[in-house]
């Protein structure tokens, strides 16, 4: 018999790559999807896994429906990737980001310890905790300064999964994400919102790209790749902590000029400065260190920040076309 799995934010980004690779593994795999008045199954489709995951409604808003959804499917491992995850939206909705990205993880915590404490537990959390950083590069040691209502409600939920592992010995573990992309990129984040708009603006359906701060640093690696962190993490004998990164770090700016060139146009003729975007704290610049993940998951990244830029204008220039 195969292990069972349950993903919070199956319809997300991460939540479609990590499916597909624990089905490939042989999980057995729950995904849990909150109501919506459109089913939101793209990303799943565009993988060809759709009809291989048994969706159920959770909502990390509800504490009863959690404890059903746990107590009738009895999941070896709890992946938590369900989050409020846009750090611009966390200015404007800093109650509901907490509810969901910080509150809701104490929900799922606690559910585990009632139900079976026994249940292994992934929480995604974010390298934007780092936020106004305290060392460059940052790993496991590096101390917090969260900069967004979103980053401070995943430090809590940090913190809480260290709590559990320590108060009631939940096999919990906290993966520490640096930036991570691909074609399923929501288009509201700052890469797919380039790689689209440079897809639209070369078959002529846009003409310019409005973006917030082009000096802002991220370290930016690839979400396939990053899916198979997680997994790792639960396969240990031990629960613990890792950041997941790729160790270089490149800016907006960079970024765009890159996403263009591959094309063949130049980012300044198409790229406005516009305050709309800025945000009232920002986070200048993350690098990760990875060396304790390379060291005791045996974990890399091999897709470096070029052939980042390049899947995903490559993709939307396919998509565009269609
Ligand atoms: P994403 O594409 O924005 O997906 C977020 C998921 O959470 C979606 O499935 C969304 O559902 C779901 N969700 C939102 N509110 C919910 C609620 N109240 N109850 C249940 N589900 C809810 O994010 P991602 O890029 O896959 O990231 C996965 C996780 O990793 C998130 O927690 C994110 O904060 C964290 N993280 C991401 C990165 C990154 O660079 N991608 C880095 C570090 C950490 P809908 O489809 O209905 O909106
Ligand atoms: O793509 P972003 O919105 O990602 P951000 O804020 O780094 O957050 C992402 O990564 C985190 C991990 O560090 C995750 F935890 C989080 O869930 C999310 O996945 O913005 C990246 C940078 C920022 O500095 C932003 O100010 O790009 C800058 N930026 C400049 N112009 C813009 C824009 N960001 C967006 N979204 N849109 C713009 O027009």
């Amino acid at each position: 018999m195969g292990k069972r799995a349950l993903i919070t934010g199956i319809t997300g980004q991460d939540g479609a790559y990590l499916a597909k690779l624990l089905l490939d593994k042989g999980y057995a795999v729950w995904g849990g999807m909150r109501r919506t008045s459109n089913l939101n199954l793209g990303r799943l489709a565009f993988l060809g896994i759709e009809d291989k995951i048994r969706l159920i409604p959770l909502d990390l808003m509800e504490q009863t429906n959690i404890l059903r959804v746990i107590e009738g499917i009895m999941p070896d491992e709890i992946y938590n990737l369900a989050a409020q995850s846009f750090v611009a939206v966390s200015f404007e909705q800093p109650v509901l980001t907490a509810e969901v990205t910080a509150v809701g993880v104490a929900r799922l915590l606690d559910a585990i310890r009632t139900i079976n404490p026994r249940i292994r537990f992934y929480q995604a959390s974010s390298s934007e905790m780092f936020g106004k950083v305290q060392t460059v590069p940052q790993n496991e040691k590096t101390p917090f300064y969260p900069r967004s209502p979103y980053a401070v409600s995943k430090l809590f939920a940090h913190w809480l999964t260290i709590n559990y592992r320590e108060s009631y010995g939940t096999f919990a573990c906290s993966g520490i994400l640096f930036n991570h992309e691909s074609p399923l990129r929501g288009m509201e984040f700052v890469t797919r919102k380039i790689t689209n708009a440079v897809a639209r603006i070369k078959k002529g359906l846009q003409k310019e790209l409005r973006l917030g701060n082009l000096e802002a640093k991220r370290d930016w690696g690839y979400a396939p790749e990053y899916v198979e962190a997680m997994y790792l993490m639960l396969q240990q004998s031990q629960p613990d902590d890792y950041v997941i990164a790729t160790g270089e770090t490149h800016s907006v700016r960079e970024f765009a000029e890159l996403a263009f060139s591959h094309v063949g146009l130049d980012y300044r003729d198409f790229v406005k400065e516009d305050p709309e975007f800025i945000r009232p704290a920002e986070v200048e610049l993350l690098i990760g260190d990875y060396s304790k993940a390379k060291e005791k998951l045996g974990w890399q990244p091999e897709i470096r920040f070029s052939e980042l830029v390049k899947i995903m204008v490559e993709h939307d220039l396919k998509l565009i076309s269609r």
